[in-house]
């Protein structure tokens, strides 16, 4: 389980210097595969309430901006087919709804063997406290002083009870954050509402040319212009120490706080991250592009294997996109539409949720610009 092995991952590392993090998410040390909860469509497949249509194209995806990290490069060629997709990220209310019908229970929310994940762990990792074994996940806790931007465990905790229905641990509800993103979703708990919805994750290629908007090469979802507190969601002052919310949120803010994409699409950047259904490698773009010289990609779906150097133990890294709260341009950046994050499909945080898309067909009148099949998504 994602919550055990990254508390593993943090006293394992605690007293010494991490690599430098690369992101305001902390790396994971282990993958437990949990099979995703499925239920038979409970909206069908077609159900397109709450989204778009975004007719399809071809765009040059990744980016060698200066905030750019090298997994964003090279920039190519890519084309997706038509899909429709949420105009906001999935929200408690919406997530709730999905509990009442199924009971699913998230992994944040399930218990922890630790012999199940002992053997997926580095050699010699301490076991932890028992209490570290109760369900709960990792809560974003600031600091109040500056602190080594390499010690990610200085500012994440393991809270037991933490999850979506208690983002900040016990004690803390979403009763006034209906509207608010979910968060402590793992992937495989993003699966599985996506299924119950007739819908599905998007794959990476289609999630940065909905973010995109349109701007086709741009630095951000709003153009070139850099990022100011009316655009996004996201950290202003000094991470992870002090943040001056001059944006309005300290953490997740309502969806619709900030405006749309040019697509009618809300917080693709900033918020809270977003799983897509692409396994992750920090060499993808390249290995693409030296497969397919000089053509466009068609509806890339990602590679057969992950390679995370983030996550060396996770066979099966997950992307995910869009940067989330914390993002902040001193240490992340990553409310850009290019940039890529990843982590084990059974990780949860409390920056970390997810929107769906869906292959139904395109509104009356309104054509898909498909290019053919390639990958299947
Ligand atoms: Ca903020
Ligand atoms: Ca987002």
């Amino acid at each position: 389980m994602f919550a055990l092995a990254a508390i593993a991952t943090l006293f394992a590392q605690a007293g010494q210097p991490a690599e430098p993090a690369p992101c305001c998410a902390p790396p994971d040390a282990a993958t437990l595969r949990f099979a995703a909860f499925t239920q038979p469509d409970a909206e069908g497949a077609n159900a397109t309430e709450g989204m778009v249509y975004i007719p399809g194209g071809e765009f040059s995806m990744g980016s060698t901006d200066p905030l750019a990290r090298p997994d964003e490069a090279p920039v190519h060629r890519v084309r997706v087919d038509g899909f429709w997709i949420d105009t906001t990220e999935v929200t408690n209310a919406q997530f709730k709804a999905f509990v009442d019908a199924t009971g699913y229970q998230t992994i944040a929310e399930r218990p922890v063997d630790w012999e199940e994940i002992k053997a997926q762990l580095p050699p010699g990792t301490p076991k932890p406290p028992e209490e570290n074994l109760q369900p709960g996940s990792l809560v974003f806790t600031p600091p109040d002083h500056p602190v080594d931007l390499r010690r990610f465990d200085l500012w994440w905790t393991w809270t037991t009870g933490a999850c979506w229905k208690h983002p900040e641990g016990p004690g803390t509800n979403i009763d006034d954050r209906m509207d608010h993103p979910v968060v402590h979703i793992a992937w495989d708990d993003a699966v599985a509402y996506a299924q119950w919805a007739g819908k599905r994750l998007p794959t990476e290629a289609e999630w940065e040319f909905a973010a995109r908007g349109g701007l086709d090469g741009k630095v951000n979802t709003w153009g070139d212009e850099p990022i100011g507190p009316s655009h996004a969601n996201t950290w202003e002052g000094h991470f992870p120490d002090a943040n001056t919310t001059e944006d309005g949120h300290d953490r997740t803010a309502p969806v619709k706080s900030y405006p749309a994409n040019g697509y009618g699409l809300y917080d693709m950047a900033g918020n809270v991250w977003e799983w897509c259904s692409d396994k992750f490698r920090y060499d993808e773009y390249a290995r693409r592009v030296a497969a397919n010289p000089g053509v466009a990609i068609v509806n890339p779906i990602g590679p057969e294997g992950a390679v995370d150097p983030r996550n060396p133990r996770s066979p099966i890294s997950r992307v995910h996109r869009g940067g989330s709260f914390l993002c902040n341009d001193s240490y992340c950046a990553s409310y850009r539409p290019s940039a890529r994050m990843a982590a084990p499909p059974d990780s949860a945080m409390s920056h970390l949720g997810f929107r769906c898309v869906s292959d139904a067909p395109p509104p009356a009148g309104e054509q898909s610009h498909d290019a053919g099949p390639e990958g299947s998504r």
